[in-house]
């Protein structure tokens, strides 16, 4: 079954920046993808259903096992899941400069640049890994959407022919992303692939509901969209990436992204063509890795593109919404039709979406 996979996971990536693709006109933009028709949001949205009811193959004895109210037990009763735990650091909270008046797309609501005040939080130093979704669902029993849809989305560079040629539907505006049966966190590029050999690398096919129920299980939180991005910037003012302006400072990568032309040849020139194990790359200011590159990252907000100048405090986005906003980019972002491995940038997709370059991590207010 498809299910409305955002037009702006695509859309995202090609929108307003010259397509490099001929198969992509300008005349297809505006087309919804097949299977996306008309964008059923309304009937496949499945934000407002609690995730631990909603996956009816889970006992509700094991949905109470990742209900926050069940993780109010000692530490030690925990074992073995909490250190497989990601490491935290504390970001003491502060005022930064929110967005951007410079915006690389601007129809994404990356500006105007506003002052943005947030409290201390603890931020997971990394992406959640395979591992650490893992011993989730070893604890809970937890079934992912993408499990229980059937299918997910996944970048066709990443594919087999065997699984390719079974797969005849594609999004016209994004040919690129197709949709694969028995995709799911674990096989990331459909049945005939697994996680064996990236334990450490961010989990991935994990929609909104499903990052939501792995944080509160862990006794933490999605960051909101201003938590994401003061973090990103690492106590930098106004600066593009984590670490500064500068790409490739000294020659060196700072990021998993694509190098090459997109989507027809990733040269891997920092090492990687597909996700990295988390960590790879230099942190930025805070100790934290990942912020821009590898997989994009779920926040807790709600998507909209007007923002006000007035100083806000703590702001948790709009009180609804149709899509959630995701940060930081991934793997499969090239300046040349998605430079968003910005801690201005942004992008949205609905909360059921799952797909081969999209992941999260945590946040907490509680001490560590
Ligand atoms: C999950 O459970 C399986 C089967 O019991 C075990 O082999 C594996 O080590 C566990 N993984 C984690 C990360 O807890
Ligand atoms: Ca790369
Ligand atoms: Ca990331």
């Amino acid at each position: 079954m498809l299910r409305c996979f955002a037009l702006f996971i695509i859309f995202g990536c090609v929108n307003k920046v010259t397509c490099l693709q001929s198969s992509c006109g300008a005349e297809q933009e505006g087309a919804a993808p097949q299977g996306a028709a008309g964008c059923g949001c309304g009937n496949l949205n499945r934000a407002a259903v609690d995730p631990a009811v909603e996956h009816g193959t889970v006992s509700v004895d094991s949905a109470v096992k990742y209900s926050k109210g069940a993780n109010e037990r000692p530490p030690e009763a925990q074992g073995g899941e909490r250190t497989m735990q990601s490491q935290m650091v504390l970001i003491s909270g502060g005022e930064f400069l929110m967005g951007t008046d410079n915006p690389g797309f601007p129809a994404d609501g990356e500006g105007p640049q506003r002052v943005v005040h947030v409290d201390s939080f603890n931020m997971d130093i990394q992406e959640v890994t395979n591992r650490q979704f893992q011993s989730f669902v070893n604890a809970t029993g937890y079934v992912t959407e993408a499990e229980k849809f059937g299918d997910s989305f996944v970048f066709e560079g990443l594919l087999t022919d065997t699984v390719k040629n079974q797969i005849t539907q594609a999004v016209a505006a994004a040919p690129w992303w197709l949709p694969v049966k028995g995709a799911h966190w674990r096989h990331p590029e459909g049945p005939d692939s697994n996680i064996a050999d990236r334990p450490d690398h961010p989990v991935l096919h994990v929609s909104w509901a499903d990052a939501v129920a792995y944080c509160s299980w862990a006794n933490k939180r999605l960051p909101t969209e201003a938590e994401w991005e003061y973090a990103c910037r690492g106590g930098l003012k106004d600066r593009l990436y984590p670490w500064g302006n500068k790409l490739n400072p000294n020659g060196q990568h700072y990021a998993n992204i694509w190098q090459g032309d997109f989507p027809g040849h990733n040269s891997g020139e920092d090492g990687y063509i597909k996700t990295s194990p988390v960590m790879s790359f230099p942190a930025n200011g805070f100790g934290l890795y990942d912020m821009v590159g590898n997989a994009w990252e779920w926040t807790s907000d709600w998507w909209n593109v007007h923002h006000t100048t007035d100083r806000q405090h703590n702001p948790k986005g709009p009180p609804s919404g149709t899509d959630k906003v995701k940060k930081g980019g991934s793997y499969m972002c090239h300046k040349s039709y998605c430079y968003r491995y910005r801690c201005a940038a942004r992008s949205q997709n609905t909360p059921d979406s799952s797909a081969s370059n999209l992941g999260f991590r945590c946040v907490s207010q509680e001490q560590q």
